[in-house]
């Protein structure tokens, strides 16, 4: 390579480096904006929260398999090194043609700015901090290219100021980054330190309930290995569309029944737990949970009937379904059914395992409702209870391909052995769950490699809502073995043997499990 040719291509990656710097001004610029503005309406996390509205179900499937609860780390981590290559291409962009790259930078800034606004709750003001993000970028990156043109070309002139023309370039990228970074990081963690709501929730003092969970003798089994019989919150699965966790604030937070009732109702945190509130025991359960995996868990829920709440409004004759909607704008459509239905104790859930609802799992109030998946049942951030009917109204999932109706699917699961969780030769124990929430489970079968199905022995159920514990003893011979479960519920219906997906209204099937005895 002649010198030439070098210093262009040198030229090239230092204008790639440059744009790729401006582009770390804009979100910084546009984080610090949103610091002293509107929280979290910077441009990566309004770009975010618009993807995971707007991703095909399969991509939504493909991030929760492959990166779990670290789904949204991975999408915010994606978004970022987008901009930063874009902001690269930009710098070449206006090495190549001045405006070019700001250009570029315009666009981006336009793109943010309509995300942002259409983010439930978004006001006018919510778009400054892409756009004044977007200018500072757009700006900077004139400014540097500019700097390194003059290099270039002082260089190609032989000019004696080439090498000053170059420290100048370099030392104002140079700040320009650490600035970026300086002021980007400081932001979000300014951000996080003066969010009040994490104090907020440390000091609400719930009222002793009226009734707790009685836990029967022999409820929990003592199995090494086996799902505790209530998840910890801490350990507790979490699946949601919010990107950043809403902020709600029992003090001002209100909850309105609204639509097909008689009479609106709007009711406060306080006028909530003055009703009175009783402990349930219920396992959760998610749509996306495959055969044998871990999007499900129990905890106790401290809350209110939704039939208590629906009856102040009285709703009409004609409504089947409730909208229940999240402050973010995520919606569930419930049976009105499964409501007010008297056998079955659908909450307005304020507390959890004993604590307030943590801010993840829906701080202040959340619903509650046994034998529903989440996503059509388990609005977190409650705001509002729309009285109305399927015909009328869709939820979040239902025009992405899932059900608007989606009772949990008959389910068992081994816990241990499994692949991960291997044992030694000799005698041991197979151990896992099921859960029929509304119908309880009335046994639980485990077949080793190709022998007869043997009835495991069961834990004693605390009620139909809670998933029941499973054991049964097994001499554990070296080598390779499967083992297979089914649960039968106590109206009598096994669990579903064939393998169905997961979309549109969850999955079916047996589990197998291989294991290596040692
Ligand atoms: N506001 C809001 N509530 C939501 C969701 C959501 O995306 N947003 N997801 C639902 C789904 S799909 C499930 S499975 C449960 C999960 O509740 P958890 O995160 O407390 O386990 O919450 C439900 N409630
Ligand atoms: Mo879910």
């Amino acid at each position: 390579m002649n010198q030439r040719t070098k210093n262009r291509a040198g030229t090239i990656l230092w204008a790639a480096l440059a744009g790729a710097v401006s582009g770390g001004v804009f979100l910084a610029v546009a984080e610090l904006v949103a610091l002293v503005t509107v929280r979290d309406a910077g441009p990566i996390l309004a770009v975010g929260s618009f993807v995971i509205d707007i991703v095909p179900r399969w991509a939504k499937e493909f991030a929760i398999e492959v990166f779990g609860s670290n789904d949204k780390l991975f999408l915010l981590a994606s978004l970022g090194l987008a901009v930063f290559v874009a902001a690269a291409v930009a710098g070449v962009l206006e090495l190549w043609r001045r405006r070019l790259g700001a250009a570029l930078f315009a666009v981006a800034g336009v793109v943010a700015v309509v995300a942002t606004l259409t983010r439930t709750g978004a006001t006018l003001l919510s778009a400054l901090p892409s756009a004044v993000g977007a200018v500072a970028g757009a700006l900077l990156l004139t400014f540097l290219i500019g700097r390194l043109r003059r290099w270039r070309d002082a260089r190609a002139a032989g000019a004696a100021e080439a090498g000053l023309d170059r420290r100048r370039f370099l030392v104002l990228t140079g700040v320009a980054a650490v600035g970026a970074v300086v002021a980007g990081v400081g932001s979000r963690l300014g951000s996080a330190a003066t969010s009040s709501i994490a104090a907020i929730r440390a000091a609400v003092r719930l009222p002793a309930p009226r009734s707790r969970v009685t836990v029967p003798a022999g409820a929990e089994l003592d199995v090494p290995g086996i799902s505790p019989l209530f998840t910890a919150n801490a350990d507790f699965y979490r699946v949601d569309t919010a990107l950043t966790v809403p902020s709600v604030d029992p003090a001002t937070w209100k909850l309105t029944v609204d639509g097909m009732v008689e009479k609106r109702v709007e009711l406060s945190f306080q006028d909530l737990l003055d009703m009175g509130l009783d402990e349930y025991s219920v396992t959760l359960t998610c749509v996306s949970n495959e055969v044998g995996g871990n999007l499900v868990g129990t905890a106790k829920w401290l809350g209110v009937r939704v039939r208590d709440v629906l009856a102040m409004a009285r709703p009409r004759s004609g409504a089947d379904m409730v909208l229940s909607r999240s402050v973010d704008g995520f919606t569930a459509s419930t049976p009105l059914q499964a409501l007010t239905d008297a056998n079955r104790d659908a909450i307005l859930a304020v507390a959890m395992n004993g604590k307030p609802l943590p801010l993840e799992h829906g701080f202040p109030v959340r619903m509650v409702v046994p034998g529903l998946y989440g996503y059509v049942s388990a609005t977190k951030w409650l705001t509002e209870l729309k009285v109305t009917t399927f015909a009328a109204d869709q939820a979040y999932w239902t025009p992405r391909g899932y059900s608007a109706k989606a009772p949990i699917k008959l389910s068992s699961r081994i816990d241990t052995p499994r692949v991960d969780k291997p044992v030694a030769a000799g005698p041991t124990k197979i151990a896992g769950v099921a859960w029929a929430q509304t119908v309880g489970i009335r046994s639980v079968e485990v077949k080793i490699d190709g022998g007869d199905w043997q009835q495991a022995k069961l834990s004693t159920p605390i009620n139909a809502d809670t998933w029941v514990q499973w054991s049964l003893d097994w001499q554990a011979t070296s080598g390779s073995h499967t083992l297979s479960v089914r649960a039968t519920d106590r109206a009598g219906r096994m669990q579903e043997q064939k393998r169905e997906p997961i979309a549109p209204n969850g999955s079916t099937g047996w589990q197998q499990t291989f294991v290596r005895v040692s």
